[in-house]
């Protein structure tokens, strides 16, 4: 059995999840894999402790290790689940443009949200209020408001459910904004197509794994709902 090694937290404004990590947790329940959560103290990702760097050398999360074979990296890992599990595809399969397309929106969500205007946004929520940097949490939202989502609702122009077609791997890490903007309730005024799209994401089965609203013991290993 796959287990995914991760960081999450019950707090009283929400459960929250590592963002890359979550990335594999959609890819797994999407594949219907079986798994099981190993979570790490938060403290672990700047700590860097050697069990951790003996099987990611940069100590961050998601890793996996399948039987004997460690992976890591978000990205990397749900293109090996793709290779080893064919069945619901998240990339298509011949199409050399449509593959492109997938991947495309795929790192340009992970390059220009993930790491770049989520987490002024996310990391804020894993300590108390009157900590949080709330200038900082801002102008992650303006970075989403003047970039990436007139970027997204442009993508979701001609009215379609998903991204690229079908449910695919350019949606996965959009699920993440979802997760995010479920706490964090930034208007969306002006992005109604994303509006609705981050609500059908919700919808799907998949996103009960990463829900703010399903505790940490709720969501240890592929849902049986
Ligand atoms: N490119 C990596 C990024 C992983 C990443 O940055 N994970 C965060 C948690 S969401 C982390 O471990 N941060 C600790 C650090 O940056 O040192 C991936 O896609 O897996």
């Amino acid at each position: 059995m796959i287990v995914l090694y991760t960081t999450e937290r019950d707090y009283p404004w929400g459960t929250l999840r590592s963002t890359h990590a979550s990335k594999t947790k959609i890819v797994l329940e999407e594949k219907r894999i079986p798994y099981r959560i190993e979570n790490l103290p938060p403290g672990h990702l700047w700590k860097k402790p050697p069990e951790m760097t003996a099987k990611h050398p940069l100590g961050k999360v998601p890793y996996i290790l399948d039987g004997d074979l460690t992976i890591y990296d978000s990205t990397v890992i749900g293109e090996y689940l793709e290779d080893c599990y064919s069945w619901p595809a998240l990339i298509p399969r011949t199409d050399p443009a449509a593959r492109a397309r997938v991947r495309m929106v795929e790192q340009f969500a992970d390059e220009a949200i993930l790491v770049g205007n989520l987490p002024p946004i996310w990391m804020p929520y894993w300590s108390d209020p009157d900590k949080r940097d709330k200038p900082r949490m801002e102008k992650g939202r303006e970075g989403l408001r003047t970039r990436d989502l007139p970027y997204i609702e442009q993508l979701l122009a001609d009215g379609a459910d998903w991204i690229c077609g079908d449910f695919s791997m350019a949606d996965v890490p959009l699920m993440m904004v979802a997760m995010v903007l479920e706490v964090d309730q930034m208007p969306l005024d002006g992005f109604p197509r994303v509006a609705r799209y981050l609500e059908r994401l919700r919808g799907r089965r998949s996103y009960r794994a990463i829900s703010p609203r399903t505790k940490v013991a709720d969501a240890t290993a592929l849902s049986s709902l």
